[in-house]
């Protein structure tokens, strides 16, 4: 009869995981990590095993954008450190994925052995993954294991990071010990810093004949989306979204006017906001991607922007004002409109598929993927000029979209997929992806195969990486050209569909949709020079710019 007490230091971590939303874990075993996935097996939560520990991070991380938190088991060394890009992205993007790293024991380390994996001092790994999480533990001690792991967690949370958390083999058995929880500060807004903010936004707000909401990827992050939704149907504000916080908003609701990224913008939502008297940008990270590659033109002079813990107003700031606090009192004092939504949204595009034997370009796809889409579809996109043309996909209500559309990592998609289709088996995953991405991490599709997912993989094959090839040609940007539409052979089961012309595509693209069976792929053939729209919109502004000499 056992005589325990209290839950070992790996029952304790499994159990606060579960209680936090994970009932899927990611990742490769190895003899590090054994004993946790021995445990792991015999818990409530589901191991999800990867073909590669990077695609395991990318998976959690589109686990943690679904359901607010995701995790990851893999061993020591080799299994720990192939994570790190896809850990960083995740740190970038704001993601709480909790690592798990299984560790040589604590008995063996006194020793100082030559023991596999190992590649420096045994503080080394924990110190690289501490510049790309907000916390990091080694659970070597029992008396304090169970507060690091609570510590962890919260931390997750609270910060909406990564986490990183050693388990050092010869511990995962041994008992914990419960400890009050620890106090973690929470931030708090400065109430007169706040009113004072609201009094000059409300006041701003009366005054001004255009304005209109830029929402950004911090009002996802934090899950402000309804408060968002509450603002602009009560005060019946426009609005647009950044390509990073893109899909915060339906992206069919008669206030949404579309993606604002400077001259990559459609022209209605780029002369809405270049004209507005008064930007109201909630959540925004001004990066290179966001502002089209610095080609947007957004006066500071007409801005409020609040950012997650300040408020700042033309060239005045408010401290300490969180954007959960300032979103909130702006709703409630949001001036109540009766009139409807007067709004011109850019009409989708309702042309007619497919023309007989023409070859398919990317705004095409894209035109056609816009009506197939259906609130039941989860998008998740991969970088390249897929990334720049899903500004002009219009996903549904209830649906989202995710991409590493600020770290813009290669590699993202189709693993980021798995993690999502766990999290919402409710949904179904439109995946879009280049041919040059694809060969990255595209062996996942054998995962979501196995599993009997049903993702469709829309492959934007252009002959290699078209994305380089607009800043520097060279025959660097060459690759080998794949049969994507043969894996299944290997990777199977799955359809595998060729489609060069938009016949082709509209046949595999009916019968990707019928089949919930299996995943399906579908080799879409693109010239080499073909570019999206957005991509277009960016070369004629630039192409303007120096004819102008501005
Ligand atoms: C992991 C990683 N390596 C390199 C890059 C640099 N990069 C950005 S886009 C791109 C080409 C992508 O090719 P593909 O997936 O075929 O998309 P395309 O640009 O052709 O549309 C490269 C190499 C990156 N973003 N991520
Ligand atoms: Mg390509």
């Amino acid at each position: 009869m056992s005589t325990a007490k209290f839950d070992t230091i790996g029952q304790y971590l499994l159990k606060r995981l579960y209680n936090a939303g994970v009932k899927h874990i990611f990742g490769i075993p190895g003899d590090y990590v054994l004993g946790f996935y021995d445990l792991m097996i015999k818990s409530p939560i589901q191991h999800i095993g990867t073909t590669r520990e990077d695609s395991a991070a990318f998976a959690a991380d589109g686990y943690a954008r679904c359901l607010g938190m995701g995790a990851l088991a893999v061993t020591y060394g080799v299994g720990a450190l192939n994570t790190v890009n896809a850990i960083a992205g995740a740190y970038a993007e704001s993601s709480p994925v909790v690592v798990i790293s299984g560790a040589p024991g604590v008995r063996e380390q006194r020793d100082d052995p030559l023991i596999h994996h190992r590649f420096g001092p045994f503080t080394f790994q924990r110190e690289i993954f501490e510049r790309i999480t907000c916390a990091t533990v080694v659970l070597n001690d029992p008396v304090i294991a169970f507060r690091q792991i609570d510590h962890a967690i919260a931390a997750a949370h609270q910060f909406c990071k990564p986490v990183y958390i050693e388990i050092p083999r010869d511990l995962v058995m041994v008992e914990g010990y419960p400890m009050p929880a620890e106090v973690m500060e929470q931030f708090a807004s400065d109430e007169t810093a706040l009113s004072e903010a609201i009094a000059e936004t409300t006041e701003l707000m009366a005054k001004s004949v255009s304005p209109i909401i830029i929402a950004g990827v911090e009002l996802h992050r934090r899950r402000l989306q309804g408060a968002l939704i509450e603002l602009v149907e009560r005060a019946h504000l426009p609005v647009v979204a950044t390509l990073t916080g893109k899909s915060v908003i339906s992206e069919r609701h008669p206030a949404y006017l579309g993606i604002y990224e400077g001259a990559m913008s459609s022209e209605n939502a780029r002369y809405m906001v270049e004209q507005s008297d008064l930007l109201l940008m909630l959540g925004v990270t001004l990066n290179d991607i966001d502002t089209g590659i610095y080609t947007a033109k957004l006066d500071p002079h007409h801005m409020i922007r609040a950012a997650l813990n300040e408020v700042v107003i033309s060239a005045h700031r408010y401290p300490r004002v969180s954007l959960a606090d300032f979103l909130a009192a702006l709703v409630f004092s949001a001036k109540t409109s009766s009139d409807g939504f007067s709004l011109m949204p850019e009409a989708l595009q309702a042309n007619r598929f497919p023309e007989p034997n023409r070859s398919m370009t990317t705004a095409r796809l894209i035109e056609r993927l816009n009506q197939a889409l259906s609130p039941d579809m989860i998008v998740v996109c991969d970088v390249g000029d897929c990334l720049f043309a899903a500004i002009d996909l219009r996903v549904h209500e209830q649906s989202e979209f995710f991409a590493s559309s600020f770290y813009t990592t290669m590699g993202f998609a189709v693993p980021a997929a798995l993690g999502c289709a766990c999290a919402r088996p409710d949904h179904r995953l439109l995946i879009l992806v280049g041919d040059g991405a694809f060969q990255m991490t595209g062996t996942e599709l054998s995962t979501h195969a196995r599993l009997g997912l049903n993702p469709i993989v829309v492959v934007f094959n252009n002959c290699g990486y078209s994305t380089e090839r607009c800043i520097l040609e060279g025959p660097f940007n060459d690759i080998s050209s794949w049969r994507f539409d043969r894996l299944g052979e290997v990777f199977g089961p799955l359809n595998g569909y060729d489609a060069a012309t938009e016949d082709a595509f509209e046949d595999a693209l009916i019968n990707s949709l019928n089949n919930r069976t299996m995943p399906s792929i579908i080799n879409v053939h693109l010239s080499a020079d073909d570019a999206s729209s957005a991509m277009k919109r960016l070369a004629e502004h630039l192409k303007s710019r120096v004819k102008g000499g501005s």
